[in-house]
């Protein structure tokens, strides 16, 4: 084949693989809704993180420009401009323009990469309107320009320069995003906090210019990284020892950074991540931290006399209260699981175990009151899961009277086909009386509860399996809860949160919020939680009837309705006939549901706790930050 036509094949392949991107988007990065936008960024980032974990870059900076225009720069060694040998494109072009060109011809060791992450920044090309690669590098000045991923300007140098680096500018094709391609600056700054705190001593900045009247700028640089991550995490919790425990170290070419500290609530909350990305699912890194976190605090336990005789710790018991930050940086990590998000490689237990032991070890040596108390708290634990395991036994009970000697007040639905079947938890009994009678009851299940739930933020399962009304969700879930949580044995995939829409019902949907989070973390995650949505008004003109659901809604209804329509303002679920909570609710064919999604399960805990703890000020505090996204989860 002549050199000719060798370069002609290789750019009809280049065309060939960025039509296969905007033929079918969603397989790239997911999808073209919010979350697909928000990947064309990290996808951009990612390359300017890897070059930081190369060493080679110590600041990015991201902003969201008028029109949505995403903007990355980062201070690294400048995306190479030399003549590609296969492509005889310079190879900032064939990055831009071939798939997966990152992986083939540059040697960083450690590589963003999992999940969906790792695509190529080509990608983000293909699903951009225009795209601007500007480099500086061996004091010169270098820009290319895309449109719809083709070249629209080759590669030119541009003056000269005495630093170096890479800005990337692009805009997301609206036709592809047509759902939105506004982006969400929540969104991008928590992720880019979160990449300040997994890469110490890089600084990255998250600016928001599209209202140049409010422009808003977030700069964070953590020296002590994860360290500060968990501090960070238990701000406005009472924590159990003043130091976080901090270990890192590096075995078998795996980096590894562990940072832990016990508050004195009882949730168990470990973030494990893998290259920056998050693992929700765990893997072989968060087994070794609990493998090594038990046998280490046993071993100190018995050798300074803490334990009576007999006495050991068991996993579950190590974990109450703790806050931990697991972070692995891995050449080639393998991943498994559900969502390909489990770490499997098993290296990384070995390098977790070992640098996690030696330093645990170090650490409650060096702070014995730390040790002591850790332990001790540990004890308690241990207490208290024999307590609960009684109470447990309880809610396991086939009998509508458990232990307790109460009937739970659930009306059942006919079908035991759990995918069909639904739950709806109802505020309170004149609301769960309309809804029993609208309901369809093939499918449909009614669980009224009374009064307010308890709230577990502060109370441990023994405790909480005391309460009526969790015992009797237990009851009806069927999945049981602790050691014995089984999601296969769920009875019903969606479950629907139906409370008044007023200040009220707004705090029960919190509590029982926080303790399907707290407890039945599972049934969040993998996306079984709703929220119903009951209108707020009914506007009936003559014989038609129409219900708005936002404030915004009756406006508009009222200006299309000439004439004087009565309108009446539902305070209560209650105040509906079970005809109207059908229609408006409950039939699949018209309701909307809100599905509960706590992808950033860090955030969502931190709203809980800030919500729910003691500690006013932090709440204070808090709401006033993110003001946005409370009003979000009240809404
Ligand atoms: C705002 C986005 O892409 N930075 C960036 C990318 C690269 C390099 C430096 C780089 C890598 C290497 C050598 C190497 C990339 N280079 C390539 C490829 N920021 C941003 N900064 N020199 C520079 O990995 O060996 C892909 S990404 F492939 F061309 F080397």
């Amino acid at each position: 084949m002549s050199e000719i036509n060798k370069y002609t094949s290789d750019n009809i392949q280049i065309l060939e693989g960025l039509e296969a991107v905007k033929k079918r988007p969603g397989m790239y990065i997911g999808s073209t809704g919010p979350r697909g936008l928000h990947h064309l960024v990290w996808e951009i980032v990612d390359n300017a993180v890897d070059e930081a974990m190369a060493g080679y870059c110590d600041t990015i900076h991201v902003e969201i420009l008028p029109g949505d225009i995403i903007k990355v720069s980062d201070n690294g060694r400048g995306i190479p401009v030399d003549i590609h040998p296969k492509t005889g494109k310079p190879s900032v072009e064939t990055v831009y323009t071939t798939l997966h060109a990152g992986g083939k011809f540059d040697h960083n060791s450690y590589k963003v990469s999992g999940g969906l992450h790792g695509v190529g920044a080509s990608v983000v090309n293909a699903l951009s309107t225009f795209m601007t690669v500007e480099i500086h590098k061996d004091n010169k000045k270098y820009m290319i320009e895309f449109e719809d991923g083709f070249v629209k300007s080759e590669l030119r140098c541009d003056g000269d320069t005495d630093i170096t680096g890479t800005t990337v500018t692009f805009l997301a094709n609206a036709n592809i995003f047509n759902e939105s391609h506004v982006y969400d600056f929540e969104i991008l700054r928590t992720r880019i906090q979160q990449l300040a705190f997994l890469n110490k001593g890089i600084r990255f900045t998250i600016t928001d210019k599209r209202n140049e009247l409010k422009i808003v700028n977030k700069d964070y640089k953590y020296q002590g990284g994860v360290k500060e991550y968990v501090s960070f995490l238990n701000k406005g919790k009472d924590v159990l020892h003043p130091e976080v425990a901090y270990f890192e170290g590096e075995l078998e070419n795996i980096m590894v950074e562990i940072a832990l500290q016990y508050n004195n609530g009882y949730a168990d909350n470990i973030y494990p991540f893998t290259n920056n990305i998050t693992n929700p699912e765990g893997g072989t890194h968060v087994e070794g931290f609990k493998m090594t976190l038990t046998r280490i605090l046993n071993t100190y336990g018995k050798k300074n006399s803490i334990f009576k005789k007999d006495e050991s710790l068991q996993g579950e018991d190590t974990r109450e209260g703790l806050i931990a930050i697991i972070s692995v940086k891995h050449p080639d990590p393998q991943f498994e699981g559900q969502t390909k998000s489990k770490l499997g490689s098993s290296d990384a237990r070995r390098a977790v175990a070992s640098i996690m032991s030696e330093g645990l070890d170090r650490f409650l040596m060096e702070n014995p009151n730390a040790a002591k108390i850790i332990i001790e708290k540990a004890l308690m634990a241990q207490r208290a899961r024999v307590a609960a395991k009684k109470a447990r036994e309880a809610t396991r009970r086939k009998s509508p009277l458990d232990a307790l000697g109460f009937a739970s007040k659930l009306a059942d639905c006919r079908s035991k086909e759990a995918k069909r079947a639904e739950i709806y938890i109802v505020e309170g009994d004149s609301a769960g009386g309309s809804a029993k009678q609208g309901r369809d009851s093939e499918f449909q299940a009614i669980l009224p509860l009374r009064g307010k739930v308890l709230n577990v933020e502060k109370t441990r399962l023994d405790r909480a399996l005391q309460n009526k009304e969790i015992l009797s969700m237990i009851q009806a879930f069927g999945t049981g809860i602790g050691e014995e949580f089984d999601i296969t044995k769920l009875r019903y995939h969606k479950i629907i949160i139906m409370t008044d829409a007023d200040v009220d019902g707004a705090h029960i949907r919190t509590l029982l919020l926080t303790f399907l989070f707290r407890y039945l973390k599972p049934l969040v995650e993998q996306g079984y939680i709703y929220i119903a949505q009951p209108p707020l008004y009914k506007i009936q003109y003559g014989k038609s009837i129409q219900y708005a659901y936002l404030e915004k809604e009756l406006d508009l209804i009222l200006k299309e309705t000439n004439g004087k329509p009565s309108i009446q303002r539902y305070k209560g679920l209650g105040e509906m006939n079970p005809e109207q909570l059908w229609d408006t609710t409950m039939d699949p064919a018209e309701r909307t549901l809100l599905q509960v999604t706590l992808e950033d399960a860090i955030k969502a805990d931190q709203v809980f706790s800030m919500l729910m703890g003691d500690d006013v000020e932090s709440r204070k505090e808090f709401i006033n930050e993110n003001a946005e996204y409370v009003k979000n989860l009240d809404v």
